[in-house]
């Protein structure tokens, strides 16, 4: 077997050392992979320095890396008004966000064909090669593929909740989009229930003939499977060990000087919670003076998406929401909300995970979620305050579980995962780390790539 990868993005990144891959789970997952059993990677890349194909490592290549130069103008309508004006706030059943333009269609149409026609240029064909795309950003391209290439093998992994047929068609171009989907012969997503709504979208909006696990249309089957993400466990268990972390994690527990650390960890985005989140803890503050003085919540955000207006937008609410509240409630040398908008690395987050007695993982619609998974593995003793609307709540039953839109419901859960006993809090953490370990992203990628023999 030999694999094409086909992302948004390219892996690999210049550095004063040359080209280097860059971290994050999806690299994480397939590049061991493509270096195994080579293969191409296909993707946008940005940067202007990298050559239109580009052999790596540069001195011993196991692999090729394709770029599909996009002019700016491309990029704005494909990358921040297709992807993420349209196709985002409507699978996280945001439509309040949905900015829907012919132009974003138009250039998504025409970008996802040159994607489609890269491809073909780059990958064998040959009936062993697996051409493997993901996410929300290539719907189109798997059926420029299938109509170029009628035996070539084809899987899309979509990395966001497939929202329920009724939300999914108020695009004006749901069939189309779900037509090029249907080019692949495996479309996976994180839970059941995602896969439950595409099938049913395909059949309602399609006419399309299905079963339990499988899409028919045209004479062509694709079979629709849920593969739950998972993280690198065994690296990041390390890391989260190393003497390092521990005194990151101490020395912020000494500078916070509260017997009480709740953090929040996310990309600064309107489908993360982070604002029902602080106006939750608010609050908890109000209703429990008792914790005055004796609990921090830390926030980081990373910034995400910032040409786009919603995302600025939720920025200067952000600001205002923890202005807000530590102007009502700082006092002496206790500042209840601490807030970082910046990216770390992954050895700091994991002494922020540490460090934390809860984390409050809340969004208002979450594909999988993996900071749920990274702080599970970091955590020695934390308890974990989730969103009952993440792919992750799935699979995570141990966790506190919560509605994001309940304000109430958050506060409350605040102070019982605070004052939660040793022994529960135990016995939920052992089970949460038994489901993460088997999650592994290796795992997830060797399986949905061993599901095209089945
Ligand atoms: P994302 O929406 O990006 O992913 P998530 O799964 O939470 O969401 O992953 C975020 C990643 O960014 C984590 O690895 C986290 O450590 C990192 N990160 C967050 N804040 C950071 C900070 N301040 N500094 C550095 N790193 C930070 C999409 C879907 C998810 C799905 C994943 C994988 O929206 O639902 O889980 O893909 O399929």
């Amino acid at each position: 077997m030999s694999l094409t990868v086909v992302a948004n993005r390219v892996p690999i990144r210049k550095t004063d050392d040359g080209w280097k891959t860059s971290v994050g789970g999806l690299t994480t997952a397939l590049l061991p992979v493509l270096e195994e059993q080579g293969g191409v990677w296909v993707g946008m890349g940005e940067d202007p320095d990298l050559p239109e194909c580009q052999q790596y490592p540069e001195d011993d290549p196991d692999f090729l890396v394709r770029r599909v130069p996009l002019s700016d103008e491309e990029l704005d309508n494909y990358y921040y008004g297709m992807a993420n004006r349209v196709l985002w706030p409507v699978s996280h059943y945001l439509i309040q966000h949905l900015e829907l333009r012919e132009r974003f269609i138009d250039t998504y149409r025409s970008v996802n064909e040159r994607f489609a026609k890269a491809v073909l240029d780059e990958s064998p064909d040959d009936p062993d090669e697996i051409i493997w795309i993901q996410d929300y950003h290539l719907m189109l391209a798997p059926r420029h593929i299938r109509d170029a290439r009628p035996d070539a093998v084809i899987g899309h992994f979509w990395h966001i909740p497939w929202p329920a047929m009724e939300v999914f068609r108020i695009l004006p171009w749901s069939r189309e989009l779900l037509r090029g989907m249907l080019g692949c012969d495996l479309i996976g997503f994180h839970v059941d229930e995602y896969v439950d709504n595409f099938i049913e979208s395909a059949e309602v909006l399609l006419g399309a003939d299905v079963t339990e696990n499988t899409v028919t249309l045209d004479g062509h089957t694709t079979r629709v499977e849920a593969h739950p993400i998972g993280i690198e466990v065994d690296r990041f268990k390390k890391m989260a060990a190393t003497e390092e972390v521990k005194e990151k994690a101490d020395k912020l527990r000494n500078r916070l000087g509260t017997d009480n650390i709740v953090i929040g960890i996310d990309r600064l985005d309107y489908t993360k919670g982070i604002l029902s989140r602080l106006t939750a803890f608010e609050q908890f503050l109000e209703e429990n003076p008792d914790y005055h003085g004796k609990v921090s919540f830390y926030q980081i955000a990373t910034p995400s998406r910032t040409k786009v207006e919603s995302y600025q937008q939720l920025k200067r609410e952000v600001d205002e929401a923890v202005g807000r509240i530590n102007g009502q409630f700082a006092r002496d040398n206790w500042v209840p909300v601490n807030y970082r908008y910046r990216t770390y690395t992954q050895f700091e987050l994991c002494a922020f995970y540490r460090a934390a007695d809860a984390a409050l993982i809340t969004p208002l619609r979450d594909g999988m979620n993996v900071v749920t998974q990274e702080f599970i593995t970091a955590t020695q003793n934390g308890a974990l305050i989730l969103s009952e609307l993440t792919g992750a709540a799935y699979l995570l039953p141990e966790a506190i579980q919560v509605n994001p839109y309940d304000q109430g419901g958050l506060a409350d859960a605040i102070k019982v995962a605070l004052e939660m006993p040793d022994e529960e809090r135990r016995s939920r953490l052992k089970g949460l780390k038994s489901t993460v370990e088997k999650l592994d992203v290796h795992k997830w990628a060797q399986h949905f790539l061993d599901s095209f023999d089945r």
